[in-house]
Protein backbone atom coordinates (compact mmCIF):
# COMPACT_ATOMS: atom_id res chain seq x y z
CA UNK A 1 0.00 0.00 0.00
CA UNK A 2 2.49 2.06 0.50
CA UNK A 3 4.12 1.12 -2.67
CA UNK A 4 8.31 1.23 -1.28
CA UNK A 5 8.10 4.19 1.14
CA UNK A 6 10.45 3.16 4.10
CA UNK A 7 10.19 4.08 7.39
CA UNK A 8 12.86 6.47 7.28
CA UNK A 9 11.40 8.31 4.46
CA UNK A 10 8.55 8.65 6.57
CA UNK A 11 10.12 10.52 9.45
CA UNK A 12 11.56 12.62 7.31
CA UNK A 13 8.38 13.61 5.87
CA UNK A 14 7.38 14.29 9.17
CA UNK A 15 10.20 15.91 9.71
CA UNK A 16 9.57 18.54 7.24
CA UNK A 17 5.80 18.72 8.19
CA UNK A 18 6.73 19.64 11.33
CA UNK A 19 9.64 22.03 10.17
CA UNK A 20 6.57 23.40 8.06
CA UNK A 21 4.00 23.51 10.92
CA UNK A 22 6.82 25.58 13.44
CA UNK A 23 7.72 28.27 10.55
CA UNK A 24 3.86 28.74 9.98
CA UNK A 25 3.00 29.89 13.44
CA UNK A 26 6.24 31.49 13.68
CA UNK A 27 5.74 33.67 10.38
CA UNK A 28 2.28 34.74 11.72
CA UNK A 29 3.32 35.56 15.05
CA UNK A 30 6.52 38.07 14.17
CA UNK A 31 3.58 39.47 11.20
CA UNK A 32 0.59 40.11 14.32
CA UNK A 33 4.10 41.31 16.57
CA UNK A 34 5.65 43.66 13.72
CA UNK A 35 4.20 43.57 10.59
CA UNK A 36 2.73 46.72 10.36
CA UNK A 37 2.45 47.95 6.69
CA UNK A 38 4.49 44.83 5.51
CA UNK A 39 2.01 42.27 7.30
CA UNK A 40 1.51 40.56 3.42
CA UNK A 41 4.96 39.61 3.05
CA UNK A 42 4.08 37.72 6.91
CA UNK A 43 0.83 36.30 5.52
CA UNK A 44 2.40 35.04 2.36
CA UNK A 45 5.56 33.25 4.08
CA UNK A 46 3.16 31.51 6.22
CA UNK A 47 0.81 30.71 3.16
CA UNK A 48 3.90 28.77 1.71
CA UNK A 49 4.53 26.82 4.74
CA UNK A 50 1.08 25.85 5.55
CA UNK A 51 0.65 24.69 2.15
CA UNK A 52 3.76 22.55 2.09
CA UNK A 53 2.79 21.51 5.73
CA UNK A 54 -0.28 19.84 4.01
CA UNK A 55 1.41 18.60 1.14
CA UNK A 56 4.30 16.84 3.90
CA UNK A 57 1.21 15.74 5.54
CA UNK A 58 -0.55 13.74 2.07
CA UNK A 59 2.93 12.20 1.38
CA UNK A 60 4.13 10.76 5.29
CA UNK A 61 0.59 9.34 5.42
CA UNK A 62 1.52 7.03 2.33
CA UNK A 63 -0.69 9.74 -0.19
CA UNK A 64 0.58 11.72 -2.70
CA UNK A 65 2.43 9.21 -5.33
CA UNK A 66 2.57 6.58 -7.65
CA UNK A 67 4.59 4.03 -9.54
CA UNK A 68 6.42 4.87 -12.74
CA UNK A 69 6.98 2.03 -14.93
CA UNK A 70 10.54 2.63 -16.40
CA UNK A 71 12.28 0.37 -19.15
CA UNK A 72 12.52 -3.36 -18.77
CA UNK A 73 9.93 -3.89 -15.90
CA UNK A 74 11.53 -1.22 -13.38
CA UNK A 75 9.50 1.29 -11.37
CA UNK A 76 10.67 4.16 -9.63
CA UNK A 77 8.37 5.99 -7.12
CA UNK A 78 6.92 9.33 -8.10
CA UNK A 79 6.08 11.95 -5.53
CA UNK A 80 3.20 14.01 -8.04
CA UNK A 81 2.59 15.98 -4.18
CA UNK A 82 5.57 18.03 -4.51
CA UNK A 83 4.71 19.33 -7.70
CA UNK A 84 1.58 20.32 -6.18
CA UNK A 85 3.34 22.08 -3.37
CA UNK A 86 5.76 23.83 -6.09
CA UNK A 87 3.02 25.27 -8.36
CA UNK A 88 2.09 27.43 -5.23
CA UNK A 89 4.60 27.41 -3.57
CA UNK A 90 7.53 28.73 -6.02
CA UNK A 91 5.10 31.59 -7.52
CA UNK A 92 4.53 32.71 -4.02
CA UNK A 93 8.22 32.91 -3.31
CA UNK A 94 8.87 34.93 -6.75
CA UNK A 95 6.53 37.51 -5.73
CA UNK A 96 7.80 37.92 -2.08
CA UNK A 97 11.26 38.32 -3.89
CA UNK A 98 9.70 40.88 -6.33
CA UNK A 99 7.58 42.63 -3.51
CA UNK A 100 11.16 43.38 -1.64
CA UNK A 101 12.48 44.74 -5.23
CA UNK A 102 9.54 46.96 -6.22
CA UNK A 103 7.53 47.25 -3.25
CA UNK A 104 4.52 47.03 -5.24
CA UNK A 105 3.66 44.88 -7.63
CA UNK A 106 1.59 47.57 -9.93
CA UNK A 107 5.02 49.27 -10.32
CA UNK A 108 6.08 46.66 -12.74
CA UNK A 109 3.30 43.75 -14.11
CA UNK A 110 5.51 42.52 -16.83
CA UNK A 111 8.25 41.44 -14.78
CA UNK A 112 5.97 39.89 -11.99
CA UNK A 113 3.71 38.68 -14.14
CA UNK A 114 6.29 36.50 -15.99
CA UNK A 115 8.27 35.32 -13.43
CA UNK A 116 5.11 33.55 -12.32
CA UNK A 117 4.30 32.73 -15.87
CA UNK A 118 8.00 31.17 -16.52
CA UNK A 119 7.97 29.74 -13.14
CA UNK A 120 4.83 27.72 -13.54
CA UNK A 121 5.40 26.55 -17.21
CA UNK A 122 8.78 25.30 -15.28
CA UNK A 123 6.94 23.12 -12.72
CA UNK A 124 4.56 21.69 -15.47
CA UNK A 125 7.50 21.02 -17.73
CA UNK A 126 9.38 19.59 -14.48
CA UNK A 127 6.15 17.33 -13.91
CA UNK A 128 5.53 15.34 -17.06
CA UNK A 129 9.85 14.85 -16.92
CA UNK A 130 8.52 13.02 -13.57
CA UNK A 131 5.66 11.81 -14.61
CA UNK A 132 7.35 9.90 -18.18
CA UNK A 133 9.49 6.31 -17.23
CA UNK A 134 11.08 6.58 -20.66
CA UNK A 135 14.28 8.88 -22.22
CA UNK A 136 12.04 11.27 -23.20
CA UNK A 137 11.76 12.70 -19.55
CA UNK A 138 14.90 14.48 -20.36
CA UNK A 139 13.08 16.66 -23.15
CA UNK A 140 10.72 17.58 -20.12
CA UNK A 141 13.78 18.21 -18.10
CA UNK A 142 15.87 20.44 -20.70
CA UNK A 143 12.19 22.35 -21.21
CA UNK A 144 11.82 22.91 -17.70
CA UNK A 145 15.15 24.35 -17.46
CA UNK A 146 14.79 26.69 -20.11
CA UNK A 147 12.10 28.16 -18.07
CA UNK A 148 14.44 28.16 -14.94
CA UNK A 149 16.76 30.47 -16.73
CA UNK A 150 13.84 33.05 -18.24
CA UNK A 151 13.09 33.39 -14.13
CA UNK A 152 16.39 33.61 -13.26
CA UNK A 153 17.34 36.42 -15.93
CA UNK A 154 14.26 38.26 -14.63
CA UNK A 155 15.85 38.21 -11.07
CA UNK A 156 18.79 38.84 -11.87
CA UNK A 157 18.44 42.08 -14.76
CA UNK A 158 14.72 43.84 -14.55
CA UNK A 159 14.39 43.13 -10.42
CA UNK A 160 18.01 43.48 -9.67
CA UNK A 161 18.18 46.80 -11.72
CA UNK A 162 14.73 47.57 -10.01
CA UNK A 163 16.27 47.30 -6.87
CA UNK A 164 19.00 49.26 -7.40
CA UNK A 165 16.94 52.62 -7.91
CA UNK A 166 15.75 52.20 -4.04
CA UNK A 167 12.13 53.23 -4.17
CA UNK A 168 11.29 51.71 -1.32
CA UNK A 169 13.85 50.95 2.13
CA UNK A 170 13.51 47.12 1.73
CA UNK A 171 14.85 47.20 -1.74
CA UNK A 172 18.78 47.18 0.06
CA UNK A 173 18.49 43.67 0.94
CA UNK A 174 17.51 42.46 -2.57
CA UNK A 175 20.71 41.34 -3.44
CA UNK A 176 21.33 38.33 -0.61
CA UNK A 177 17.87 37.58 -0.69
CA UNK A 178 18.10 36.96 -4.75
CA UNK A 179 21.20 34.73 -4.02
CA UNK A 180 19.69 32.86 -1.42
CA UNK A 181 17.36 32.29 -3.54
CA UNK A 182 18.68 31.27 -6.70
CA UNK A 183 21.73 28.99 -4.97
CA UNK A 184 18.78 27.17 -3.59
CA UNK A 185 16.83 26.50 -6.44
CA UNK A 186 19.66 25.62 -8.51
CA UNK A 187 19.87 22.75 -6.21
CA UNK A 188 16.58 21.36 -7.15
CA UNK A 189 16.87 20.47 -10.63
CA UNK A 190 20.52 18.68 -9.61
CA UNK A 191 18.80 16.67 -7.03
CA UNK A 192 16.49 15.50 -9.69
CA UNK A 193 19.42 14.23 -11.75
CA UNK A 194 20.98 12.38 -9.06
CA UNK A 195 17.36 11.28 -7.84
CA UNK A 196 14.67 8.24 -8.64
CA UNK A 197 13.28 11.02 -10.90
CA UNK A 198 16.72 11.31 -13.17
CA UNK A 199 17.54 7.66 -13.09
CA UNK A 200 20.56 8.74 -10.35
CA UNK A 201 21.99 6.82 -7.92
CA UNK A 202 20.23 8.38 -5.07
CA UNK A 203 17.62 6.10 -2.94
CA UNK A 204 14.01 7.51 -2.87
CA UNK A 205 15.00 7.85 0.89
CA UNK A 206 17.92 9.90 0.58
CA UNK A 207 16.04 11.45 -1.68
CA UNK A 208 13.37 12.61 0.88
CA UNK A 209 15.76 13.70 3.34
CA UNK A 210 17.63 16.22 0.43
CA UNK A 211 14.24 17.20 -0.68
CA UNK A 212 13.67 17.89 2.82
CA UNK A 213 16.95 19.72 3.27
CA UNK A 214 15.76 22.15 0.33
CA UNK A 215 12.19 22.53 1.30
CA UNK A 216 13.19 23.75 4.77
CA UNK A 217 15.70 26.09 3.77
CA UNK A 218 14.04 27.06 0.60
CA UNK A 219 10.65 28.47 2.33
CA UNK A 220 11.49 28.55 6.69
CA UNK A 221 15.13 29.81 5.98
CA UNK A 222 14.64 31.89 3.01
CA UNK A 223 11.05 33.21 4.73
CA UNK A 224 13.46 34.11 8.00
CA UNK A 225 15.43 36.08 5.77
CA UNK A 226 13.21 37.77 4.08
CA UNK A 227 11.21 38.64 6.94
CA UNK A 228 14.40 39.93 9.00
CA UNK A 229 14.93 42.11 5.69
CA UNK A 230 11.39 43.97 5.84
CA UNK A 231 11.60 43.79 9.55
CA UNK A 232 13.67 47.04 9.86
CA UNK A 233 11.49 49.08 7.63
CA UNK A 234 7.76 48.34 9.71
CA UNK A 235 9.73 48.39 13.28
CA UNK A 236 10.77 51.98 12.22
CA UNK A 237 7.26 52.89 11.51
CA UNK A 238 6.00 54.40 14.72
CA UNK A 239 9.42 56.29 14.96
CA UNK A 240 10.13 59.97 14.05
CA UNK A 241 11.44 60.15 10.19
CA UNK A 242 14.29 62.09 11.45
CA UNK A 243 14.74 62.57 14.82
CA UNK A 244 16.55 65.80 16.24
CA UNK A 245 20.14 65.62 15.95
CA UNK A 246 20.51 66.58 20.11
CA UNK A 247 18.18 62.99 20.66
CA UNK A 248 20.54 60.77 17.70
CA UNK A 249 22.91 58.04 20.10
CA UNK A 250 26.02 57.99 18.24
C1 LIG B 1 12.70 20.39 -11.65
C2 LIG B 1 13.03 19.31 -12.69
C3 LIG B 1 13.04 19.80 -14.05
C4 LIG B 1 14.05 20.91 -14.25
C5 LIG B 1 13.98 21.95 -13.19
C6 LIG B 1 13.37 21.73 -11.97
C7 LIG B 1 13.35 22.86 -11.02
C8 LIG B 1 12.73 22.94 -9.87
C9 LIG B 1 12.81 24.01 -8.93
C10 LIG B 1 12.09 23.89 -7.82
C11 LIG B 1 12.05 24.78 -6.74
C12 LIG B 1 11.34 24.46 -5.68
C13 LIG B 1 11.22 25.21 -4.47
C14 LIG B 1 10.36 24.74 -3.58
C15 LIG B 1 9.97 25.27 -2.34
O1 LIG B 1 10.58 25.84 -1.54
C16 LIG B 1 11.20 20.55 -11.61
C17 LIG B 1 13.20 19.82 -10.35
C18 LIG B 1 14.65 23.25 -13.51
C19 LIG B 1 13.68 25.19 -9.20
C20 LIG B 1 11.99 26.43 -4.26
Amino acid sequence: MDAGQTGLASFWLWFATGGMVFGTVVFLYLGARDGGSRWYHYVTSAVITLWAALNYVVMATGGGKGLIAGPADSERLFYYARYLDWAVTTPLLLIGLAWVALGSLRRNPVVVGGLVVADLLMILFGWLAGLNGGGGRYAWFVLSTLFFLVVLYLIWEPLRSAAQEGTVPESHGFRPLALMLSVLWILYPLLWLFGTEGGGPLSSTSEAFWFMVLDLLAKVGFGFALLWTVRSVSQGEGEPAAPEPSTRVS
